[in-house]
């Protein structure tokens, strides 16, 4: 499941410890010239107030401050509700700031206070041509590896996800079940690409409990449910592993044009890390097979190849911070190794509450510095 999507506050509030680590982290990012003129977005329970609706095209930023007695999350929209960047969990009297680049266009910022529905929205527009700046070759060389990462990622999961759909549709549960986690491991690890398609990610990846009224349930998640708790696969399941196939090819077909920055990476990883806080570490994500771990190590994967892929240029700029993300990805990719069975991972409900504890405080101490990132690539 998405960063984005219908989460009830209540049930994440493991992420929101990321959360209150991040004043102090963005001190950093506010005092560079990236987020000087910051466009201030002030957040309340029932108004999203956007300082400035006209912005430059190319690199911007909003500084958002949390009025409201809810925690919220700030989203920018582009047509469609294809999202060009968002934050997460942020708490009631605190402020975060999003860099990110952007093209001419109309957009809608919203705010969502308690983190659901559609939010609270304002129209800003978008004009003019980014300043010619020549594009640091090793960040150039960051968006074409990345880009290539994306597409191979979706080439692997086919076949995986081509074995899941056959065993569903064939009725054999056991084979089903053994691929389930499988194929998914690739969408977890590019979740933010293939999230940055609106429809695809509640279409594929909706949990039951995250279900907005009157939207229908499809995906990986439905099918979950019918081969954990019943263990029958009806026609309607069968239809569902159909749907899903042809969403994965609309993936596959769309994946080559989406838009890649050098923040964009960088947000993406931090949101992949969000992905593992408010829906790993808790087991909501796999609320049936408890097959967690392995979502778990494709979000973490994701994010590492992120940040490998702009290392070259950020250790020149912050080598503090890229020791201290070397250091974070080598001790919760030791820890997620302990959990290692066969070519995955043990079933989530065997891992206790100090356990879980473990891997969240790992998760937290990553995701802080991790946040840093987009900062200093958009510098
Ligand atoms: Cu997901």
């Amino acid at each position: 499941m998405s960063v984005v999507r219908r989460r009830p506050a209540t049930t994440r509030a493991l992420g929101v410890g990321l959360l209150l680590a991040l004043p102090l982290a963005l001190t950093a990012c506010d005092s560079d010239d990236s987020s000087g003129d910051a466009v201030k977005v002030t957040a309340k329970d029932k108004s999203c107030d956007v300082a400035k609706k006209d912005w430059p095209a190319g690199k911007n930023s909003i500084k958002v401050t949390n009025k409201g007695s809810q925690v919220t999350e700030l989203y920018v929209y582009a047509q469609g509700d294809r999202i060009v960047t968002e934050r997460e969990n942020i708490g009631p009297g605190t402020s975060a700031t999003l860099n990110f680049e952007i093209k001419a266009g109309t957009y809608e910022v919203a705010c969502k206070p308690g983190m659901k529905g559609d939010g609270i929205r304002q129209k800003v527009t978008v004009a003019g041509t980014p300043a010619e700046k020549p594009i640091d070759p090793r960040l150039a060389e960051a968006v074409a590896h990345y880009r290539t990462f994306t597409n191979t990622t979706v080439e692997q999961m086919l076949p995986l996800a081509t074995e899941f759909v056959n065993a569903v549709k064939a009725g054999d549960v056991a084979k089903a079940k053994e691929y389930y986690p499988k194929s998914r491991l690739g969408w977890e690890t590019i979740e933010p690409v293939a999230e940055s398609f609106g429809d695809l990610d509640p279409q594929m990846d909706a949990r039951e409990a995250d279900l907005e009224p009157g939207q229908e349930w499809s995906g990986w998640h439905r099918i979950e449910k019918a081969l954990w708790t019943t263990g029958q696969i009806t026609d309607v399941e069968k239809g569902y592993a159909d749907r899903l196939m042809a969403d994965l090819k609309t993936l596959q077909s769309k994946v080559g044009t989406v838009d890649i920055t050098p923040t964009s990476i960088a947000n993406g990883a931090k949101g992949l890390l969000d992905e593992v806080a408010t829906g790993k570490v808790t087991g909501e994500e796999e609320a049936f097979s408890h097959t967690d771990l392995w979502d778990f190590a494709g979000n973490v994967d994701g994010a590492k190849k992120a940040f490998e892929l702009l290392k070259p240029y950020v250790a020149e700029k912050d080598a503090a911070l890229t020791g201290t993300l070397d250091a974070e990805f080598a001790k919760i990719q030791g820890l997620l190794f302990k959990y290692k069975q066969g070519d995955g991972y043990v079933s989530y409900d065997t891992v206790d509450e100090a356990k879980r504890k473990e891997l969240s405080d790992a998760v937290n101490a990553l995701g802080e510095p991790l946040s840093k990132l987009a900062g200093v690539v958009a510098q």
